[in-house]
This record gives C-alpha cells, structure tokens and sequence, in this order.
C-alpha cells in the first residue's frame, strides 16, 4: 500500500493501522511544514518526493497494490494568505497520481473533506450526491481535485473511491488547528485565539475512526464512489464549547480565551450524512469527551514533539495570522 502524504497527522496513524492489518507501507511525502519524519514508525518504506511530480510517485508506486492520497496543504488560514501551493498539491497531484492509475491499474483512495459542501448553517446534513459548494481556497481546492477522481473513472475506467472526513483530532496534529493550537497555548499560558462569536460548529472526529473508515473504503468502496466520514450530530460542538473543555482539560485560566477578529468567508457550520458509509459497517468509537481527553494527555506528555515545532517557521506564521488579532482582541 502507498500512502501519499503519510508522514502528516491523518496519514501516519493510517500507515501504523495498515502496519496492523499486516500490509506493507510505502509512503511519499515532500515533508512541507507539516510532514514530520518521526511521526512514522522507523521501519517503513520512505520515498522523499512529490505527488505532483509524475517520477516521484512511479518511484514510490512501483509494486504496489492501491494508493491512499492524504497529501495536500491542509490549513485554510494559510490558504487564505497565500493560495498557490493548494491548487498544484490538491489538483496537480491528484491529477497526477489518477494518470498513474492509467497505467499501473492501481487502485486509489483519495481523501477529501467535509469542506467542500460548503456552510451548511441552514440546517440539515450534506448527503454524498450533494453538490460541492466550497468556500475557502483550501475547500474549492480540495473540491477541484476531488472531481477528477469520477471524471478519470468514467472515462478511462481507473479504480479510484473518495472520503469525505469531517474535523479530525488526536496525536501528532500540527498545532496550528484548532484544537492542538489551544491546547497547547493552554499548556503553555498563551491566549486561545476564538474566531469571531465562536458559535461556529464542527463535526469532530477521533483520528483513529476517520482511518477507519477511509480503511473501509479502500477495502470495500465502489469505484466513482464518494463516501463521508464523520461523527455525527452528537459530536457537533460549537468552537466556544470546545474551547471550554480544552481550558477545564488542561487547568488553565479562563482569561486566556480571547475573541478575535473572524476568519474571511468563515463557515458557520458543517455536518455529514454518513449512512452510507455506515451500511458498510462503518462508526465511530471514541466520543468527544474520551477523544479530546486522550488528545490534552498526549500533548502534555509529548511536548518534545511540539516544543520544536511551535519555533522557526511556526511563529513567523503565528505572528502573521494572529499578531495583530491578538493586539486587538476582547474577552471571549
Ligand atoms: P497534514 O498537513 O498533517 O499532512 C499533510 C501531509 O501531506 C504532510 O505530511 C505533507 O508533508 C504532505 N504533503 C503536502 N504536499 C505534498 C505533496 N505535494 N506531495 C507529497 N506530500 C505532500 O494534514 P492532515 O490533517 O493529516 O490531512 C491529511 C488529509 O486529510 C488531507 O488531504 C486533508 O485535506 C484531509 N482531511 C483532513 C481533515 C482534518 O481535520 N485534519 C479532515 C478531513 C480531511
Ligand atoms: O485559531 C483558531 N481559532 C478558531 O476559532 C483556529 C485555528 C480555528 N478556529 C476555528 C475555525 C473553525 O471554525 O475553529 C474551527 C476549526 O478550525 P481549523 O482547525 O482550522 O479547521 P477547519 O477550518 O474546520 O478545517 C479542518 O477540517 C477539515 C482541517 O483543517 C481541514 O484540513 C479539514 O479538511
């Protein structure tokens, strides 16, 4: 199995669960900021390199039966200050990655995301024939690679299925989503910067079950076929609701919760249909409370793993996004 984009967050706990079913692993990641070696076992098979660049995934593939595809640049706040890296990753890469199918007659499993049915603040769940209506760069960028998955099966016949994850949490996240951010922060005494109102809601999902079910689906899905992934209504949870666990959780102060200016084109909610997913057998088994305990333990026993990275790179980035958020915040 190759699994492109497994030295990230999702990736590496799905290449450690294949590892379990007794498959052999091949991963290709370009190691962007967010791909960190020492999140993979140190036995698997690593191919430094690009999806996007047709040698480096022929290299990679050679042998192999299907390919999972986690590789994208994954933060919608950095897609909204600079957008290029997005459309070359999430469309080029996919693109080349469904040429590889062409020829080899692999399989692939490309990993979407709940975004890319837009706001759903109306109400209701997005079900997987619903159109995609993206909001942010990073959603319409993952949307846009996602629709060459049933274009290249109905023309050329390729075996190629799609997941649809909701919010993903757990170990090894980069912390500069939500819910690793504030957690850290919180560890560490540094406000938690809440968006807006902090009425927004999220489906949020352990990362052991989102790799569930992305297993289900290379093992059992259609090809053209769409599934989503995600825990279900009662573990929608508004971002302030969240943020007041993490504070409880970690002990810290609750003046560190701070309301910031919104992001751009926020989106008020998301939620999932997942029956069909389901009807394969398919749900989650950590609810939130369990799932976000389990998380605040493993940061705050594993601050050798963030410490390093919340330097360098990771605070350039901090002050850009929130430097002037923060100089202007309110309590929340
Ligand atoms: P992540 O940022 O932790 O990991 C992304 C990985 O892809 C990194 O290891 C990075 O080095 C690699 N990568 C980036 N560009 C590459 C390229 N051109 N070629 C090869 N490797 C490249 O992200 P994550 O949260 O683990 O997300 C994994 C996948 O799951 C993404 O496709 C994302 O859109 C999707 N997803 C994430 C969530 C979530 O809440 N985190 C929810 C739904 C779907
Ligand atoms: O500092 C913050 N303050 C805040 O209020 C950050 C980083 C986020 N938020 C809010 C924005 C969202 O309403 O928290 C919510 C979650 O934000 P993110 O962690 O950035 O996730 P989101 O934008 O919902 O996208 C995530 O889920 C779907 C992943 O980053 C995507 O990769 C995935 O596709």
């Amino acid at each position: 199995m190759l699994v492109s984009g497994g030295a990230g967050f999702i990736g590496s706990h799905f290449v450690k669960r294949l590892q379990r079913s007794g498959d052999d692993v091949v991963v290709l990641d370009k190691l962007t900021y967010s791909g960190n070696r020492a999140n993979l076992p140190a036995d698997v098979e690593f191919h430094h390199g690009d999806i996007a660049e047709p040698a480096d995934v022929a290299r990679a593939a050679a042998g192999c039966d299907a390919v999972v595809n986690f590789a994208a640049e994954t933060h919608v706040d950095r897609s909204i200050l600079a957008a290029e890296d997005f459309g070359r990753t999430e469309f080029r890469g996919t693109q080349v990655l469904l040429e590889h199918l062409r020829t080899s007659g692999i399989r692939l499993v490309q990993v979407s995301t709940d975004e890319v049915y837009g706001d759903l603040e109306a109400g209701g769940s997005a079900k997987e024939t619903d159109a995609l209506n993206p909001s942010s760069p990073y959603s319409a960028a993952k949307a846009a690679g996602e629709l060459l998955v049933p274009a290249y099966v109905r023309t050329f016949g390729v075996n190629a299925s799609i997941t649809r994850g909701s919010n993903t949490y757990g170990p090894n996240q980069y912390p500069e989503k939500f819910i690793p951010l504030f957690v850290t922060n919180a560890l560490d005494g540094q406000s938690l910067p809440l968006y807006g109102d902090g009425r927004q809601v999220r489906d949020w999902l352990y990362v052991e079950d989102h790799c569930a079910g992305i297993e289900l689906v290379l093992r059992e899905g259609a090809a053209g076929e769409a599934y989503n992934v995600g825990a279900g209504h009662e573990e929608e949870h508004e971002n302030i609701e969240v943020a007041q666990r993490i504070l409880e959780l970690t002990g810290a102060d609750a003046s560190l919760l701070r309301r910031v200016a919104d992001r751009p084109g926020h989106d008020r909610r998301y939620s999932l249909d997942t029956s069909k997913l389901r009807a394969l057998g398919w749900s989650p088994e950590t609810g939130f409370d369990d799932g976000l305990r389990a998380t605040v333990d493993w940061y705050r026993d594993n601050r050798a793993w963030w410490e390093p990275i919340k330097s360098g790179e990771f605070r350039e980035y901090y002050e850009r996004q929130y430097g002037e958020r923060l100089s202007t915040s309110l309590p929340a």
